[in-house]
């Protein structure tokens, strides 16, 4: 009778350590937990240098999304069009150095999924409200396609779409959890991707939002 009472309550849907997104795209579920606490202070710590905001695209569109950088280089778009530069346009100071904690989780995800050589120099913090969303796109504003990206979930849960080498291809739909990273490369490091609309909903550590840190070797 115990053992039935226990099990009714940790007989939950458990997801599997590690998830195959496609050829060399790996999602590491809860890989983040353990680093957790460090790697969100020191991520508030920069976000209270280099505020989040809201950027604009070449195409003149507001982002839903906020965004700010850690790291000697950081992603921006504006009217200008998407590049990496080394120093905020907002403050026009370089952008807060990349501390310990973030480069160790990257470095160890990167290796868990195979990428043993991988040194980020950027990583794009972006952070979504319910209903921000990223629509469909790829990354290929780095120098270099050989290094994966790794990109790190916090708070509220989200539906990636992981799609094809086209815009139109098909995009699979996987949830993306507090604590998860994916790490991706190879044949897979210029599929189009995105975000659904982030749903309502309140985190028990973050509350409305969901952050996503996304480590790139850019130059
Ligand atoms: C996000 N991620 O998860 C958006 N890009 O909020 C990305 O756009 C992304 O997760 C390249 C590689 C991994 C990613
Ligand atoms: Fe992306």
């Amino acid at each position: 009778m115990k053992q039935q009472l226990t099990l009714g309550l940790t007989n939950l849907p458990e997801r599997a350590p590690r998830i195959s997104l496609d050829v060399q795209a790996t999602l590491l579920t809860g890989f983040a937990l353990a680093l957790q606490e460090q790697v969100l202070h020191d991520v508030d710590a920069a976000i209270s240098k280099a505020p989040l905001r809201h950027m604009v695209t070449p195409g003149g569109k507001r982002m839903s999304v906020s965004m700010t950088n850690i790291g000697p280089l950081g992603w921006v778009t504006d009217a200008r069009g998407y590049r990496y530069q080394s120093t905020d346009p907002v403050s026009g100071s370089a952008w807060p150095s990349l501390p310990e904690s973030l480069m160790n989780l990257a470095v160890t995800a990167a290796a868990a999924a195979g990428f043993d050589a991988f040194r980020p120099d950027a990583c794009l913090v972006n952070q979504y409200v319910p209903g921000a969303r990223m629509t469909l796109h790829q990354d290929k504003n780095e120098r270099d396609f050989t290094s994966p990206i790794v990109s790190v979930s916090f708070g509220l849960p989200a539906t990636f779409l992981f799609g094809g080498d086209e815009r139109s291809d098909r995009a699979n739909r996987f949830s993306l959890e507090h604590g998860d990273v994916v790490v991706w490369g190879g044949p897979s490091r210029l599929k189009f991707h995105g975000v659904l609309p982030l749903k309502e909903g309140t985190h028990p550590l973050l509350g409305r939002r969901r952050i996503n840190l996304t480590f790139r070797k850019a130059a």
